[in-house]
C-alpha cells in the first residue's frame, strides 16, 4: 500500500521531486508550505524551511497502534477533501505499522512491526490512536494477544516521540464517558514519556500533518500547552474565531433548530454550543478543505467540545457553555507581537509568493526561527498567565 523503502540510518527515502509525487504544481506545494508555517504560527520567512523539510528524501518511521475508538482519526486522515492532504501526510512519514491500511494480518503484521521498531530504534514517531482500558488488567482490548497497556509501553519505549491522536487517545474521549465500564484512559496515563495530544473527534488531519511537519522541520515536536495540545492549533477558544460571534456579541441567538434565527445563522450558544469553553481551531482551519462553513458551527450544528475533556462525551448537548473569556478573533492583529512579526492565514498567499525567493535559506534558517519560535511561544505564554 504506502510505498516505502528504509535506508540504513532508519528513515525511509524517496527520490522523485516532491511535486511529482503528489501530484500538484510546484506553485501549489509551495502555497501550501506557506500555510502550514503559518498555521504552525512560525514567523515570516519560515515556509523556506518547512518547505525544505518536505522536500528532504527523510520520512520518519511511523508505527500508529488502535485501541478503543471507532478509527475516524484515520478515516478523517485519508477522506480529507484537500486533493493533495491525504497524500501529503503519507508521503512526508513512512507508515510502517497500522492495523487498519495494512493489507497484511496476523504474525506477518506483528512481524512487520517489530522490524519496524528495530530497524528505526529511537528514531520513529509513535501515534496511538484510541483509548487505552485499565480496568481487570488491561484486557477489554488485547491485539496480537497483547493488551493496549503493553502494546503502548513497549512501542513506546524506544520512540524518539509519542503523539496521542484523537481525543479518545488524548484524554480518554467517548470511551471514558461515565460510568466507564472499561477504566478507559488517553495514552499519557500509561506511559512517563512526554506525550503531544491532537485531541478531536476526530481531529482535523491538518493538525497532525502539521505537528509532524514541525517534527520534520525543526527536529522536535511543537511548544504544547499544560495538556500537551499544541500551541498553534489549540491556544484559542472556538468561540474566538466564530463567524457566529458577531451575533453572540449582538445578542441574537438561534432558539431551536430551524427557527428563524438557526436559519438566519445567528449565534447556537443557547442550543448549548460549546464553542465558550473549548479550545480548538475548527473554525479558521475548516474541515475537509471545501470551502467556508465546513466546520460544525458553519453547518448550523453547536459545537459539542469534542476537543475538550470535561466539556465532550461529558456535558449534556444542550446545557448552556461556560463563557471562558473574551478576546478578539485569530484575524485581529497579533497583540503580543511587536510591529511585523506576526502571520495571518491572509497573508498565506502573499508568503507563498516569496517562498521561491527563500528557498534556499535551509537548516541554519530552519534552527533560528525554531529559536523565535520558542521565544514567541514563551512571551505568549506568559501574557497569557
Ligand atoms: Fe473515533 Fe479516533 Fe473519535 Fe476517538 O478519532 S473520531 S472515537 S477521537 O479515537 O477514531
Ligand atoms: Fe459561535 Fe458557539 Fe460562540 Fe455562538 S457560542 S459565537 S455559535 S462558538
Ligand atoms: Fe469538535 Fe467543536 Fe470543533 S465539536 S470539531 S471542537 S467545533
Amino acid at each position: 500500500m504506502v510505498p516505502s523503502s528504509n535506508d540504513h540510518a532508519g528513515v525511509a527515502t524517496t527520490a522523485r521531486p516532491i511535486e511529482k509525487r503528489l501530484e500538484m504544481s510546484r506553485r501549489s506545494f509551495m502555497q501550501f508550505c506557506a500555510t502550514l508555517a503559518t498555521t504552525l504560527g512560525l514567523p515570516k520567512g519560515a515556509e523556506a524551511a518547512v518547505q525544505q523539510a518536505m522536500e528532504a528524501a527523510k520520512r520518519p518511521s511511523v508505527i500508529w497502534l488502535h485501541f478503543q475508538e471507532c478509527t475516524g482519526c484515520t478515516e478523517s486522515m485519508l477522506r480529507a477533501e484537500h486533493p493533495t492532504l491525504e497524500k501529503l501526510i503519507l508521503d512526508v512519514i513512512s507508515l510502517d505499522y497500522h492495523e487498519t491500511l495494512f493489507a497484511a494480518a496476523g504474525h506477518q503484521v506483528e512481524a512487520a512491526r517489530n522490524a519496524a521498531m528495530a530497524a528505526n530504534k529511537g528514531k520513529y514517531l509513535l501515534v496511538v490512536e484510541g483509548a487505552i482500558p485499565t480496568r481487570d488488567g488491561g484486557v477489554y482490548c488485547k491485539v496480537g494477544n497483547k493488551t493496549a497497556i503493553e502494546l503502548t509501553r513497549e512501542c513506546a519505549e524506544h520512540a524518539a516521540a509519542v503523539i496521542a491522536i484523537g481525543s479518545c487517545a488524548s484524554w480518554g474521549g467517548m470511551p471514558s464517558t461515565d460510568p466507564n465500564p472499561t477504566g478507559a484512559v488517553g495514552v499519557n496515563k500509561i506511559i512517563d514519556k512526554p506525550v503531544v495530544t491532537i485531541p478531536g473527534c476526530p481531529p482535523n488531519p491538518y493538525n497532525f500533518l502539521a505537528t509532524v511537519v514541525h517534527f520534520l522541520t525543526f527536529g522536535s515536536l511543537p511548544p504544547v500547552d499544560h495538556l500537551n495540545r499544541p500551541l498553534f492549533a489549540y491556544s484559542r477558544l472556538v468561540h474566538e474565531n466564530c463567524e457566529r460571534r458577531a451575533h453572540f456579541d449582538a445578542g441574537r441567538f438561534a432558539l431551536q433548530f430551524g427557527d428563524d434565527g438557526h436559519r438566519k445563522g445567528y449565534c447556537l450558544y443557547k442550543l448549548g454550543c460549546k464553542g465558550p469553553e473549548t479550545y480548538a481551531n475548527c473554525p479558521t482551519v475548516l474541515f475537509g478543505d471545501a470551502g467556508a462553513g465546513t466546520w460544525p458551527v458553519g453547518c448550523g450544528h453547536p459545537c459539542i467540545g469534542c476537543t475538550e475533556e470535561g466539556v465532550g462525551f461529558t456535558k449534556p448537548i444542550h446545557m448552556l457553555a461556560k463563557v471562558k473569556n473574551v478576546e478578539p478573533p485569530a484575524m485581529y492583529p497579533g497583540l503580543h507581537e511587536s510591529q511585523g512579526q506576526g502571520a495571518t492565514l491572509g497573508s498565506a498567499a502573499v508568503l507563498a509568493g516569496v517562498a521561491g525567493a527563500a528557498a534556499g535559506a535551509g537548516a541554519v534558517l530552519a534552527r533560528n526561527l525554531g529559536k523565535q519560535h520558542a521565544e514567541a511561544e514563551a512571551n505568549t505564554d506568559k501574557s497569557e498567565v
